[in-house]
């Protein structure tokens, strides 16, 4: 393996919140960053943290890093994911991606002044504005500001779609190409079934032509919002974890789950699900299982799957996740895998960076080890010294590639393999589209975070 830089971009400016999506710009394949000079901070009331917050930027890049425009976004944009969400998507069909993004013109907790707003790709001008459905406006603060821009197609068609609200009232809107309205769907807090997820990834996981949005355990069609599948309904808590995979051999598609709340008797805590519905494996009886992942590491590429516990303790100011237990399953039959990589698995994150179909893992940060990367079996083989901004499939560069804040903390580089060949697995991911796809979901959301969303199928 050798690591090398394959595409820069500087962002002019020291880096604190990057977040970061794929976005295409007609003939030319272009880049979006999210990012300020301060924190982000979230709006759970234990973890709202308003120093040292800096304004948001926006700014579009071609991926070989020529910047095309920028803007700052007003003072009472909120740095962090939850506030502002962004995703270049082409609803017009002329082939290059407009931005999305939750903008807001008013005080920071605003409702009155917040709106989605609409932006050429190219030029950053905006040419649209809607105003941000006020739903949650009557809930406690960690609930009122958890907004998503999700994305996909129902027959070929483009469908934008916002969220508002996790854990107790979630509401979800499609729009259609022009931003014409297409469904509006209501999950109440009292409604049976589960509570979303941080997670959304989008796929046709039926296979009729219309991608679902996984929002926590169940299926929303994009085409009319309807609810396509309930993989748990008796289940009414969050799943921290919502990460679709595929078994290589039948090519049978499975969700892997991890449950943070709603612990209830006689259910388990980790489920893996069959896709057309049905419990394929289910594992650990009591806690919060924070994150997980899937990773081809058994001989043969076959997949196991991580999970890890834990619980809050208060500290100064918020709380510590304190770790008490990691798990490791054969993604398939759930039978504990014996697995001792050099890091704890909830601190590696998964990534075939030379498309052998196994992966690497990236060593994330906090850890003394962080920028290392591991091989599949755990060994530490290189090492990157770089913040990890998203994991995935970002360019055309065979296998997968670490996007990171480079050492002068105001650039962002695309690492990957210069020896890099796509091997039969790989090419079997890129088969699905959800490969590439996701990458444009990056910056709304934790998609990005320890790339689960990146590494299933
Ligand atoms: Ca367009
Ligand atoms: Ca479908
Ligand atoms: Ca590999």
């Amino acid at each position: 393996m050798r690591l090398v830089s394959l595409n820069r971009y500087d962002l002019g400016m020291p880096l604190g919140f990057v977040r970061s999506a794929n976005a295409d710009l007609g003939n030319r394949k272009g880049m979006l960053f999210l990012y300020s000079d301060g924190p982000a901070t979230d709006p759970g009331e234990e973890l709202f943290d308003y120093r040292g917050l800096k304004p948001v930027r926006l700014a579009v890049f071609t991926a070989d890093g020529t910047r095309l425009w920028e803007k700052t976004l007003p003072w009472g944009v909120i740095a962090g994911p939850w506030f502002v969400p962004a995703v270049p998507f082409d609803m017009d069909g002329d082939g290059i991606d407009e931005i999305y993004y939750v903008n807001n013109t008013g005080a920071p907790f605003s409702f009155m002044h917040r709106k989605l707003e609409r932006l050429d790709g190219l030029t950053g001008e905006t040419t649209g504005v809607w105003h941000w459905p006020e739903n949650t406006f009557n809930e406690r603060l960690s609930l009122c500001y958890r907004f998503y821009i999700v994305a996909g197609y129902a027959h070929g068609e483009p469908v934008l779609v916002t969220c508002q609200g996790t854990y107790g009232n979630m509401y979800l809107q499609g729009w259609s190409g022009g931003m014409e309205k297409r469904w509006e769907t209501v999950i109440a807090a009292d409604d049976p079934g589960p509570r979303a997820s941080h997670m959304t990834p989008v796929l046709d996981v039926n296979g009729d032509g219309v991608d679902e949005l996984f929002w926590g355990e169940r299926l929303i069609s994009l085409d009319d919002g309807h609810e396509v599948l309930n993989y748990a309904p008796e289940y009414n808590g969050h799943s921290d974890v919502i990460t679709p995979f595929l078994d290589y051999e039948t090519g049978k598609k499975y969700i892997y789950t991890c449950r943070e709340g709603g612990e209830t008797e006689g259910q388990k805590r980790v489920y893996t699900f069959r896709a057309e519905g049905g419990v394929a494996w289910s594992a650990v009886d009591h806690g919060h299982m924070h994150t997980g992942w899937g990773a081809n590491i058994l001989p043969g590429f076959r997949k196991v799957a991580m999970a890890m516990r834990e619980h809050f303790v208060p500290d100064d100011m918020g709380f510590n996740h304190e770790v008490d237990g990691v798990f490791y399953f054969d993604a398939l039959t759930g039978e504990p895998v014996e697995f001792h990589p050099a890091v704890r698995g909830d601190k590696l994150y998964p990534v075939d960076l030379n498309g052998d179909g196994y992966h690497e893992f990236f060593v994330g940060e906090g850890e003394e080890r962080s920028g290392d990367i591991l091989d599949r079996e755990g060994k530490p083989v290189d090492h990157l010294p770089v913040g990890c901004i998203r994991i995935g499939k970002m360019t055309d560069h065979p296998g997968e590639q670490i996007m990171g804040v480079g050492k002068d903390r105001r650039s962002v580089e695309i690492w990957g393999d210069a020896d890099a060949a796509d091997g039969a697995i790989m090419k079997m991911r890129y088969r699905e589209p959800y490969l590439h796809f996701m990458q444009k979901l990056m910056a709304t959301g934790y998609n990005s975070v320890g790339s689960q969303a990146a590494c299933g199928m």
